[in-house]
């Protein structure tokens, strides 16, 4: 019972960490995430295409802990709406990006399960994707959490 309250108090301080984190991040349009896209910070993919990259968190959540992220700097999830679904915007023809948000979003949760395969998570997974303050987001470059490989707990914090 010991470690067990040890334990909880400890995953209650990683979480208040991330929520902390995200709290005082400040929506941009140049983040972490586009300096790995543009290769100004090493990382490895575990899987890219003319859209997306997959790679694994850096401070991971479970067994397994990958994100998908797109390469167009959409800075979250509220922020997608309809409007490129008639016009090809700047950022689709600078970055070659084909398809329209809209479509992206459906190619990143394919990708997801693409690369859950590969990893072999096939008693199961979750994705996650945390929007704005509320949702604990600390990152504003869209990305989609896939965890797995142990027993995921509902309902989430
Ligand atoms: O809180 P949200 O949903 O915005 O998730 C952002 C995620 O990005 C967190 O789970 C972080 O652990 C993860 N993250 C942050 C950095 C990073 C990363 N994953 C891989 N590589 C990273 N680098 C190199 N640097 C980060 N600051």
């Amino acid at each position: 019972a010991k470690s067990r309250t040890f334990t909880s108090s400890c995953n209650f301080y990683k979480m208040a960490d991330e929520v902390f984190k995200a709290q005082q991040a400040t929506p941009s349009d140049d983040t972490i995430f586009s300096k790995i896209l543009r290769k100004e910070i090493p990382c490895k993919f575990i899987y890219e295409d003319e859209q997306c990259v997959a790679f694994h968190d850096v401070n991971p959540q479970a067994p397994i802990h990958f994100l998908v992220i797109p390469r167009k700097p959409i800075r979250m999830l509220s922020e997608v709406d309809e409007t490129d679904k008639l016009i090809k915007n700047w950022c689709n023809l600078v970055l070659n990006c084909k398809l329209p948000s809209f479509q992206l979003l459906g190619h990143l949760m394919l990708v997801a399960n693409i690369v859950a395969k590969d990893l072999r998570l096939e008693k199961g997974y979750r994705l996650v994707v945390n929007n704005g303050v509320h949702g604990a987001q600390s990152v504003y470059h869209l990305h989609i959490h896939i965890l797995g490989g142990r027993q995921m707990n509902w309902p989430p914090g």
